[in-house]
């Protein structure tokens, strides 16, 4: 039997009744305690009043925006951006010291919790096979080894270069020249994961692969769904708006298998009559849907508004017949479903379903936000293309409070993309490259997440650079992707902190440490900033206030700048050295090959922010074939299940940013101390006779081959029969290589194929 990935250890299970809110006294009693726990008072107070301040940094955390004008005196963070900073922050160090004490076998026995909480990475490191230990390096011999590797590829697609979302679009933008001028569009990125279905199913229906609604859009809405989203825990601080929204009269239509608090109720720790009152009811109707039914759920609710706009005015027909394409088609192929079947499918009940059939049929407004419970299923690419069918059917594209909300992960992933992070090709883009820095770019699509995994694996790709992130974790098919990673014959990683992909080098391993975003980037004695995009597609400032917790780390921009250097020289059209230290350089060559950018410099500064171009806004669609935005025709998805099959979804505790553990409990489920955890429906173990917290198997079967995780908790609680819900990373070894979303290769996080099984301890 293969040996566990990840550390088996039970840390103590306790279950109470899961909250009916999210935030309150508790949420500043945990933001405080992560704050003094890892960073002592008088660093916390410095940073936390400067997050998300104008003359501040952005959160590290989530990338839902700041509101546009007036920032909270309180500070406009949330408990989850206060423990995003206590991580980042932390005053704790993993020096040479650490290592030397430490083998990499002894490390992987280690909890990914343990792993995180030793600290902060101080000094550039290299792995010693012979010892199994890293060991200090100067930052010299390190640049020097990596253009060495690089220049001395057979072909340059032979290296491929990760982004995780944390990065700035300075960093992010050198990042894709390097690999570019090397000659490989080998970049795959965290969004290959998390929203990618998103991008393609928008782009090919609206023409732009982001949202298309403001802050001020949310405020304004009439209705908002949230589809497969849990912002209680991932976006906090969109719960103030919806608060605002729902003050404003909107209505809230929420589908998820959970009942999740924070869509049930907030009280907002920044308002005294919240803290002391009942708080803000947030959602009007609860869609309780099973995994993976959300395209017959949208189906239905397509289905009802058509029949009733027989005798009301319930659909905009004049902006379907203006701008769109597709709707009698998709009108027709409607009619090959009855809406009782697509009813019982979904597994809603028929009065929430009715209830929301009554809210949408007058509303003309109407948002759609969503997230992960969308995007990582087989279909993902579908139930996004399904979501804009209905906002279009109901006109609630291009104008005010009406739009696509797909809610964004890392703080910066949207603007590493824009920056040019793309596997992808986007026409044209190539040419302005090589227009402006006189080489000649691949022409080739590169490798994403999945495909670069794969060609490590069979020895097509033989370098994996990670600017940020937690690659081996983050990705699915955990053994597999561990195994292709340590092929490698350099693993590179520009990191913040110490994590369990570094304890799986390749044949040489690096580890650089750089700055993290709330942390001072000096040069030449200035404090210099960079730049990011939010969710919602608007470009702000972000600079540094904490004094660096080593005077070993650099910053990404330079650490890219630095390998170019040692790779390339310096030429008159692409001057590497030029960039080191000085971002305005990097912005002035941003504005000239990156549309929308035009005057960066001046636009940021004195704290000015400003939105990016975007066509699904101001309703322009000239850009797609035909001119008009594209209505598509979605099948129901389908699982071949076995009688004892379930589907199982791996989400986020209230204590982990993705791959970094804060802390063990999951406080809005009722579930302390413990992650390994499977919630299960109470019918589904009488059943099979499993007790409450008896310890099961997951085994996951595909093409005939067995992957299983053991030593779970099965905890009853109110998820659909037939699903299961567990935490992720400890999850993904069950998660097949080759089992992701049509069109976007993003793995099937939500709807993995799965038998539970009773826990046998092995000898
Ligand atoms: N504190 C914190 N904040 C974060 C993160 C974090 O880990 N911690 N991660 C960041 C990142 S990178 C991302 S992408 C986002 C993720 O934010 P989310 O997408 O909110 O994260 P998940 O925990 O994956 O939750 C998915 C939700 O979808 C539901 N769901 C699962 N399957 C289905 C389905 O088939 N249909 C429907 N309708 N719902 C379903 C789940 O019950 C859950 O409520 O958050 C970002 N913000
Ligand atoms: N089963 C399952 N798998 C999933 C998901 C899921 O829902 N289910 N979600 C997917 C999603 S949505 C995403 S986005 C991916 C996330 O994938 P990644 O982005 O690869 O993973 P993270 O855990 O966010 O990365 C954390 C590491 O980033 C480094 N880091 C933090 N801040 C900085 C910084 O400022 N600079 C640098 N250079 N490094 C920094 C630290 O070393 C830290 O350990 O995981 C995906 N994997
Ligand atoms: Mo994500």
């Amino acid at each position: 039997m293969t040996k566990p990935f990840f550390s088996e250890k039970l840390t103590g299970l306790i279950v109470k009744k899961p909250s009916n809110y999210a935030a309150g006294k508790m949420a500043i009693k945990k933001s405080i305690e992560h704050l003094m726990n890892e960073m002592g008072p008088v660093r916390a107070f410095t940073a936390i009043n400067k997050m998300n301040k104008k003359d501040g940094f952005d959160c590290p955390g989530c990338a839902w925006p700041d509101p546009d004008d007036k920032r909270s005196v309180l500070g406009e963070y949330c408990e989850n951006g206060a423990k995003a900073l206590a991580e980042e922050a932390t005053m704790k160090k993993v020096g040479p010291d650490f290592f030397a004490q430490h083998t990499l076998s002894e490390l992987r026995q280690w909890s990914d919790f343990e792993i995180g909480k030793s600290g902060r990475l101080t000094s550039p490191l290299t792995f010693n096979p012979d010892n199994d230990k890293y060991e200090a390096i100067s930052w010299e011999n390190a640049i020097d080894c990596i253009a060495k590797s690089l220049t001395s590829l057979n072909d340059p697609n032979e290296a491929v270069f990760y982004t995780s979302g944390r990065s700035s679009n300075e960093a992010a933008f050198l990042y894709s020249l390097l690999a570019r001028r090397l000659g490989t569009n080998n970049l795959p990125d965290c969004s290959n994961m998390c929203h990618e279905s998103s991008g393609v199913g928008l782009s090919e229906t609206l023409g732009i692969g982001k949202g298309s609604v403001t802050l001020e859009d949310l405020h304004k809405a009439e209705v908002i769904m949230i589809i497969g989203q849990n912002p209680g825990t991932n976006h906090p601080r969109m719960l103030t708006s919806l608060q605002k929204a729902k003050k404003n009269g909107a209505k809230v239509i929420t589908i998820n298998p959970l009942i999740e608090a924070g869509l049930k109720k907030f009280k907002n720790p920044q308002k005294p009559e919240d803290l002391l009152g009942a708080g803000t009811d947030i959602t009007d109707v609860y869609l309780q849907v099973k995994i993976n039914q959300d395209v017959a759920l949208l189906k239905a609710i397509q289905k009802s508004l058509i029949s009733m706009d027989e005798y009301d005015d319930v659909l905009d027909h004049d902006f379907i017949s203006n701008s769109t394409v597709g709707f009698e088609a998709m009108q027709k192929d409607l009619e090959q479903y009855q809406l009782e079947d697509l009813i019982v499918s979904s597994g809603v009940k028929m009065e929430s379903f009715q209830s929301t059939i009554d809210i949408l049929k007058g509303a003309k407004k109407l948002i759609i936000c969503w997230a992960m419970g969308l995007t990582q299923h087989k279909n993902g690419v579908d139930n996004i293309k399904e979501c804009v069918n209905l906002l279009l059917m109901k006109g609630a594209i291009g104008k005010e409070g009406s739009g696509t909300c797909p809610v964004r992960g890392h703080s910066n992933v949207q603007g590493d993309r824009t920056v040019g992070i793309n596997h992808k090709i986007t026409p044209g883009q190539m040419e302005i490259i090589k227009n402006k820095f006189a080489f000649n770019p691949p022409q080739a699509q590169g490798y994403d997440v999945v495909e670069a995994i794969m060609a490590m694996h069979e020895n097509r790709a033989r370098i994996f650079m990670s600017l940020g992130g937690n690659f081996i974790c983050a990705a699915s098919d955990t053994h597999y992707t561990a195994e292709a990673v340590s092929k490698c014959d350099l693993t590179v990683s520009i990191s913040t902190k110490l994590n369990r992909s570094h304890l799986y080098p390749g044949k040489r391993g690096l580890i650089l440490p750089t700055l993290g975003r709330s942390e001072k980037d000096i040069s030449n004695g200035k404090v210099s900033l960079v730049t990011v995009e939010n969710s919602m597609g608007k470009i702000q400032p972000s600079k540094g206030v904490l004094d660096p917790v080593s005077d070993e780390l650099m910053s990404e921009p330079d650490i890219i700048s630095r390998i170019g250097l040692a790779c390339f020289g310096d030429h008159q059209s692409l001057n590497w050295s030029d960039y080191i230290g000085q971002y305005d350089r990097i912005r002035t060559d941003i504005s000239d090959v990156i549309g929308g950018f035009e005057q960066y410099n001046q636009r940021i500064e004195n704290g000015n922010e400003f939105y990016l171009p975007n066509n699904a806004r101001v309703g322009d669609f000239s850009k797609l074939p035909g001119g008009r935005a594209h209505f598509s025709i979605c099948p129901l998805p389908f699982h071949e299940m076995e009688q004892d099959d379930f589907l199982l979804m791996t989400i986020r505790s209230h204590d982990q940013f993705n791959t970094t553990i804060y802390g063990l409990d999951d406080r809005y489920r009722g579930i302390y101390g413990e992650r390994r955890v499977v919630l299960m429906n109470q019918d589904d173990m009488d059943r099979m006779q499993i007790q409450n917290k008896e310890l099961i198997t997951l085994l996951s079967t595909y093409d005939n081959v067995e992957r299983r995780v053991d030593k779970f908790y099965a905890v009853s609680y109110d998820i659909p029969s037939g699903n299961l819900a567990a935490y992720f990373p400890e999850t993904n070894p069950l998660i097949p290589i080759d089992q992701y979303a049509d069109k976007s290769q993003t793995p099937i996080s939500k709807s993995i194929r799965v038998k539970v099984l009773k826990y046998t301890p092995s000898d």
